[in-house]
């Protein structure tokens, strides 16, 4: 692959409404993704592996829990730093964005949100070091933007200590390696719990799943849940229904809404340079107007995308972001680098398909981008019935 040459786009200034903490700590993620990322990536996507050697980096970025509180090992910072901590790691590859996501808003969330103190003890701050990779368990092989209808359950076990665990989970992230994992499953009354399952216990299994052609360099798989005891203590005690895992989609699709202009801007800056830098007919192809509007095109999409997820960030931070407003962010923000990636790929010509460059890996990692989290229809909807007050859903 070609050194990291990243050049982040400014169009319009947004710098000066961050403050300095913000761009320190974007700048040190940026830093460590160049360093740390970007020389691995490619190997790893086309050898379909997690890279777990990055671990620990993305620990110390900050990047597992960015806004739980120190006291239990998070970085204690603000919603617009989450937001920065993912577009860059984003800028490197959507899947280990995804492991990010999935260990601090997917995992860290729901037990700091909803969890006991013991629970918080005991799990958030080995989450926050990376000692402890966490997954999540929403989907199932029938039940997927209606997740509602899930049949993953539990019953008493009736020895006063355990409940007995029965179910599927599929498409999960970080699922073959995670040492644990926030399931949602249903209670002899139908009523939608989390619960904490730990790697080990008997009857608890992860498989992989194999041959993506998106997001490569993470790990996804199935929980397959077969008569496993697990101790009442794991149930998550402060929220249920279902409202409790869409309140933690809700802090994951934000990271995703910030995550997307990373991978953007790489495919962006990647094909202006190639643009300026490739002679055809005598001239850089930067010069054809053809290109030089889809070059205008991408900055313009980047810089609204930009301004639509800061603005979320600092509504989030004042707690007044709607769902709606978060669903509108995602699903705006990873169709503009969809788009941008697909366009920057034919400004490569050729040499755009190679691992040469990053945008083809974008490409396809953002095809998984657009449909978890709620696909692109999905938030589409959310709006619709923000709207208008009529469910279009069912
Ligand atoms: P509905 O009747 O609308 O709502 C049920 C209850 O939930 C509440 N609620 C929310 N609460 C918090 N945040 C939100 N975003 C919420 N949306 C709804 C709602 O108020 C209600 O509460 P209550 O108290 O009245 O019971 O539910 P529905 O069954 O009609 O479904 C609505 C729908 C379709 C929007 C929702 O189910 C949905 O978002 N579907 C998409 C599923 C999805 O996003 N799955 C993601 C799985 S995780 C994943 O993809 C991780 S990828 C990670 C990575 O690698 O980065
Ligand atoms: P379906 O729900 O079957 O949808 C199929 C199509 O029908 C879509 O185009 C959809 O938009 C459309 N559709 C569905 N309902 C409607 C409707 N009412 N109106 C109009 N159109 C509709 N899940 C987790 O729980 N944890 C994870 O960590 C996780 N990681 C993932 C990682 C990857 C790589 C992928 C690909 C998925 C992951 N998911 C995870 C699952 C993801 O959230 C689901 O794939 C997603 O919610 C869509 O569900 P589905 O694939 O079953 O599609």
């Amino acid at each position: 692959m070609k050194p990291d040459l990243f050049e982040a786009p400014d169009y319009y200034n947004i710098d000066d409404l961050l403050t300095e903490e913000h761009k320190m700590i974007r700048d040190a993620a940026r830093s460590w993704v160049k360093r740390d990322v970007s020389p691995i990536i490619e190997q790893a996507a086309q050898d379909a592996k997690f890279p777990k050697s990055i671990i620990p980096g993305l620990a110390s970025i900050g990047a597992f829990g960015p806004y739980i509180p120190e006291e239990y090992g998070g970085s204690g910072l603000d919603q617009i730093s989450y937001g920065l901590i993912m577009q860059e790691i984003e800028r490197g590859d959507s899947g280990v964005r995804s492991t990010a996501s999935v260990q601090s808003s997917l995992v860290m969330y729901p037990i700091w949100k909803y969890g006991s103190e013991e629970q918080k003890q005991k799990f958030l701050p080995k989450l926050a070091s990376g000692e402890f990779m966490g997954s999540f368990g929403l989907t199932e092989p029938d039940h997927g933007s209606n997740p509602g209808g899930m049949i993953t359950n539990y019953k008493d076990a009736g020895d006063g200590e355990n409940i007995i665990l029965n179910g599927a989970k599929l498409w999960i992230s970080n699922s073959p390696f995670c040492d644990v994992a926030v399931v949602w499953a249903k209670n002899e009354e139908g009523r939608i719990h989390g619960v904490i399952v730990e790697r080990g216990m008997e009857g608890f299994s992860t498989p992989e799943t194999h041959n993506k052609w998106s997001l490569r360099a993470s790990a996804t798989g199935e929980l397959i849940f077969q008569d496993v005891k697990v101790p009442k203590s794991n149930i998550l005690p402060n929220k249920s229904g279902l409202g409790a895992p869409l309140g933690c989609l809700d802090s994951a699709r934000f990271g995703i809404a910030w995550g997307a202009i990373g991978a953007a801007m790489d495919c962006y800056d990647t094909a202006l340079r190639y643009a300026k830098q490739r002679i055809q007919f005598g001239k850089p192809i930067a010069a054809f107007q053809l290109q030089q509007k889809k070059l205008a095109e991408m900055i313009t999409e980047i810089t609204k995308a930009q301004l639509l997820a800061l603005r979320l960030g600092q509504l989030k931070n004042e707690d007044r972001a709607t769902s709606a407003q978060i669903s509108m962010a995602k699903r705006n923000n990873v169709e503009m680098a969809i788009k941008i990636a697909r366009e920057a790929r034919q400004i490569l010509g050729g040499m755009g398909i190679t691992g040469e460059y990053s945008i083809m890996r974008h490409m396809m990692n953002l095809e998984s981008v657009i449909t978890y989290e709620g696909t692109h229809d999905i938030h589409l909807l959310i709006t619709g019935l923000d709207i208008t007050g009529e469910n279009a859903f069912k």
